[in-house]
């Protein structure tokens, strides 16, 4: 009879598509057997009361990513991929950044060399395209796909990493011949300079200001470009970190047009408002973050947007700094200017307890859509499914046990992040992960990690199958 290296007993096993109650047993680091009765295991941990999901993908997260002016990322690769263990999740998709002059072959070797030894979960990067020359789109990206980094991120705001519409539509056309998917930020770079520009004039600095810089109007327009571009190319085209109703209103008429166009929103916008930047002297710095926080009635589409399927994908956007720090939010320069406030917030560590408790145990979206939108979707999306994303035969033993009934009060100290804050601090959670696997090994059991940081590896991966290799384009 076999002996398995694990089997986890007794809970109920939820996947995209139902639940079930049955025991996984694992040997290899994969999950070999569903069932009951299904015999020995060197470990058997017991599930029982408990949900056996499959281990959360984050697919938006920042982690070491060269800030300038000073200013230093709170999370290496290490205390990154740490918060996220500790949050339920076993994979993580950071970016690597080209920086401008820079070729993308020399940055992912910086950000391998970062990356190695140090990680507690799976990572795979995204490439963000600062400077597509001649060299990086006819060369370095085709072969870049090749090697399984299929995802690019593109920039239409921020000095140094917007790209015109031009450079967009040759970015795109890289992607429709090379089949990688391209993701967008999409905001008006010229109107935030010129909203930026009057409100410095008349003295309105303050954090709050950074809101009201890039206003909804700014996101709604270069979504619907975003769109408008991708259409003309022929690409599949996925809009990250979408905040309010307009911009879903443009994905979802692209959708309803037959277009391939997804859409990604963050925890800030479900439970974070506008008004959180308000706080008194600085505290409003720790909200800082593009697109920003909106209104309630922002937070209650993009809570539509998750149940309807405009949203595919529900992510992080991890991008951490730390408060008390003059190489983070309390950068001398942020006190003359909101524009100079690092943008970006922590996220890894709590994305699912905050969509667990608000979404699945407020009775917003069901548990299915719960693992559909934070591990199954991402996996597939990016091209890791099914070795990522699910709890099947010939998976990887990538598994988090939820106690649904567990409650607590959120704060920094259980994330385990690199950063002093949590803009989460104080909010009452139900619903909490007790135990992540990673490829069978169990890197963090009842809030301690338990497992070897280098553990976690990097994932080359398989195209996006919302997205094909078309050729080029031709009119
Ligand atoms: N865009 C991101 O994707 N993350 C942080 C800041 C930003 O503008
Ligand atoms: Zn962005
Ligand atoms: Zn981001």
């Amino acid at each position: 009879m076999t002996i398995y290296d694990t089997i986890i007993r007794g809970g109920t096993i939820v996947t995209a598509a139902d639940r079930t109650r049955c025991d996984v047993a694992i040997s290899g680091g994969r999950i070999v057997a569903l069932g009951t009765d299904l015999g020995d295991a060197r470990e058997v941990i017991d599930a029982a009361g408990r949900l056996v999901l499959p281990g959360g993908v984050d697919a938006h997260v920042h982690i070491s990513q060269p800030s300038g002016d000073g200013i230093v990322m709170a999370d290496d690769f290490e205390s990154g991929t740490r918060s996220a263990a500790l949050g339920g999740n076993t994979t993580i998709m950071p970016f690597c950044l080209q920086e401008k002059g820079q070729s993308l072959r020399q940055a992912l070797k910086d950000y391998h060399a970062k990356a190695e030894g140090e990680c507690h979960v799976d990572v795979s990067f995204h490439l963000i395209i600062a400077d597509p020359t001649d060299q990086v789109l006819g060369q370095e990206l085709p072969a870049l796909v090749a090697d399984g980094y299929t995802s690019f991120k593109i920039f239409m705001t921020y000095e140094g990493l917007a790209l015109n519409d031009r450079e967009i539509l040759d970015v795109m056309s890289v992607a429709r011949e090379t089949g990688a998917l391209v993701m967008v930020h999409a905001e008006n770079y010229d109107a935030i300079r010129f909203m930026t520009e009057q409100l410095e004039k008349a003295g309105r600095t303050a954090p709050r200001f950074h809101a009201t810089s890039r206003p909804i109007a700014v996101e709604r327009e270069a979504t619907h470009r975003a769109i408008s571009l991708a259409e003309l190319v022929d690409v599949p085209v996925m809009i990250v970190h979408v905040s309010n109703r307009e911009s879903m209103e443009q994905i979802r008429w692209a959708q309803n047009k037959g277009l391939t166009v997804l859409g990604e929103t963050c925890t800030q916008y479900l439970v974070l408002t506008e008004k959180d930047l308000d706080g008194l002297n600085m505290e409003g710095a720790k909200y800082v973050c593009s697109p920003p926080p909106r209104d309630e009635a922002s937070q209650e589409a993009c809570w539509e947007g998750l149940r309807t399927g405009v949203f595919t994908i529900f992510s992080s956007d991890h991008c951490p700094f730390r408060y008390d720090d003059p190489a983070g939010k309390l950068t001398p320069k942020g006190r003359t200017s909101f524009r100079w406030v690092p943008n970006g917030i922590p996220g890894v560590g709590a994305r699912l307890p905050i969509l667990f408790s608000e979404g699945v145990m407020k009775g917003r979206i069901d548990i299915e859509r719960f693992v559909a939108l934070t591990a199954t979707n991402p996996a597939k999306t990016y091209g890791l499914y099914p070795r990522k994303g699910t709890i099947a035969v010939g998976a990887d033993a990538d598994i988090a046990i939820w106690d649904p009934e567990r409650e607590l009060t959120l704060s920094h100290a259980m994330l385990g992040d690199g950063s002093d804050y949590t803009p989460y601090e104080g909010r009452p959670i139900k619903g909490w992960p007790v135990l992540t696997m990673v490829r069978g090994a169990v890197v963090m059991r009842d809030g301690a990690l338990v497992g070897r940081k280098g553990h976690g590896t990097h994932l080359a991966r398989g195209l996006s199958p919302y997205a094909t290799k078309a050729g080029p384009v031709t009119f």
